[in-house]
């Protein structure tokens, strides 16, 4: 009996990551309409911090590093800038027209500050 208890423990242990794991699919990635730019918080496209049909031109806020992905469909080239004091913007990812950017990676990762349409 003592063995059969620890055998339905064991089970019991091992059910629990497999539960979190199987909990993944139900936070699914945020949806971005066609026409639409989307940036996200994180990798993936979750979180959603912007979804925007801005213009050429315009000039698009995003709260402060912490884009991480972003689904891009429109058809313009949207940058991310990071701001810099005392220095010159820099653009450290450049979302081409109809792409999707699961991860910008180290370089742009929570460095982007606003977006310019082009
Ligand atoms: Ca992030």
């Amino acid at each position: 009996m003592r063995k059969t208890l620890r055998a339905l423990t064991v089970a019991t242990v091992i059910a629990v990551p497999t539960t979190l794991f199987t909990a993944g699919p139900a936070a699914a990635a945020d949806t971005c309409a066609s026409d639409h730019f989307c940036a996200y918080q994180h990798a993936s496209y979750r979180g959603k911090l912007v979804d925007s049909r801005a213009a050429g031109g315009a000039t698009v806020d995003v709260a402060n590093d912490q884009v991480t992905s972003a689904k891009n469909r429109r058809n313009m080239r949207w940058d991310g800038y990071n701001s810099r004091t005392g220095l010159p913007d820099t653009v450290v990812f450049r979302f081409q027209a109809q792409t999707n950017v699961p991860n910008v990676g180290s370089g742009a990762n929570d460095k982007i500050d606003y977006f310019k349409v082009n």
